[in-house]
């Protein structure tokens, strides 16, 4: 870490992993913005001497925020999703950003594939329905669905699609994806558009990168695609998935059911949903392991450091060549 300078500040922007936020403060003589009344304040009088924020992507750093920190040169942020941070005014403003792709890979393709196997066989629910007595009471689980085999369609073919991808290969199923542009190489097979994947498999993935480009990529008509028989797992972001038309497929049974990691107001989960038995329902715990998260965390540390030594990123995200850079 270099020599702490007092024009060239760290600020913490929204809450972090509490060892990240106790480093940054110990070692980095970090500030953290506050989230009240005081914060116009706050940076009124600090504003200026910020060079390089740590956020994570559930708070991000918007335009109005940028523009009160005149000599911001960085974003580095906790996560890969970085959805929340303005990237076109980062880009203007010559800001660099950075996220942390890769080490979280695995454990996120990892809960994909839980959440696939527990929306259709029903794990949950049938612990739910042992611990009720229910076993006893009522008989046998009513039979579910099986997994192995079963056609999955991927929206976003990027390291977590591709890892998930390799992981049902492992279960006989073939995969095929849709993505912004089809990926050379891959064995999986491309498919032009979002409904014409859904209407071709048994389970649709949403690996996506959130933000405006891909709000609502799972809409109505996807979910009408995917069918009474089929199911949705949502590993991404919320915005990707039009929530309300999820709820009311679910409700009305044009799904079969859904394994849900994310959702469109977190923490918050439409209370429809919370009675659903072929729903499985996470609270965004998709990179959620202590071994992840530290290597989230060391990766954090790790562009925060070299942006401070040299003005580089170790994992920076591409900025978008539409705004202008000086
Ligand atoms: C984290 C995530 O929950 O990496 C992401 O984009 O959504 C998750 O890994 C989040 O970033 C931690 O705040």
């Amino acid at each position: 870490m270099p020599e702490s300078d007092s024009s060239r500040r760290v600020l913490q922007v929204g809450p972090l992993k509490p060892s990240l936020a106790e480093t940054l403060r110990t070692s980095y003589d970090a500030q953290v913005l506050p989230d009240g009344p005081e914060r116009p304040t706050f940076l009124a009088e600090h504003g200026d001497t910020i060079a390089a924020v740590v956020t994570s992507g559930r708070t991000g750093v918007d335009a109005g925020l940028m523009s009160a920190l005149p000599n911001l040169g960085a974003v580095v942020n906790f996560g890969v999703g970085y959805d929340t941070t303005d990237i076109e005014a980062a880009a203007t403003r010559n800001v660099v950003v950075s996220n942390t792709p890769d080490v979280l890979s695995d454990c996120v393709a990892d809960t994909a594939v839980g959440l696939l196997i527990d929306a259709m066989r029903q794990f949950s629910a049938a612990d739910r329905y042992v611990r009720a007595g229910r076993w006893v009471a009522d008989g046998n689980y009513p039979l579910t669905h099986k997994v192995s085999g079963s056609r999955v369609g991927i929206i976003g073919l990027g390291r977590i699609g591709q890892a998930i991808a390799t992981r049902l290969v492992g279960f006989g199923c073939p995969i095929s994806y849709h993505n912004r542009r089809e990926v050379a190489d891959s064995p999986y097979t491309y498919v032009e558009s979002a409904v014409e994947l859904a209407r071709q498999v048994d389970v649709l993935i949403v690996a996506a990168a959130g933000g405006s480009g891909t709000r609502h990529l799972v809409d109505r008509d996807v979910l009408d695609a995917i069918g009474p028989d089929g199911y949705l797992v949502n590993i991404a972001r919320g915005s990707v998935v039009d929530e309300d038309a999820l709820v009311e497929a679910l409700t009305e049974g044009k799904l079969a059911g859904a394994g849900l990691d994310v959702f469109t107001d977190e923490p918050k989960v439409p209370e429809a949903l919370l009675s659903m038995d072929n729903v499985v329902l996470l609270p965004h715990v998709g990179s959620g392991t202590i071994e992840t998260r530290a290597a989230m965390e060391a990766l954090t540390l790790a562009n925060l450091d070299k942006f401070l030594e040299s003005g580089e990123l170790v994992t920076p995200v591409p900025m978008p060549a539409s705004a202008t850079r000086s």
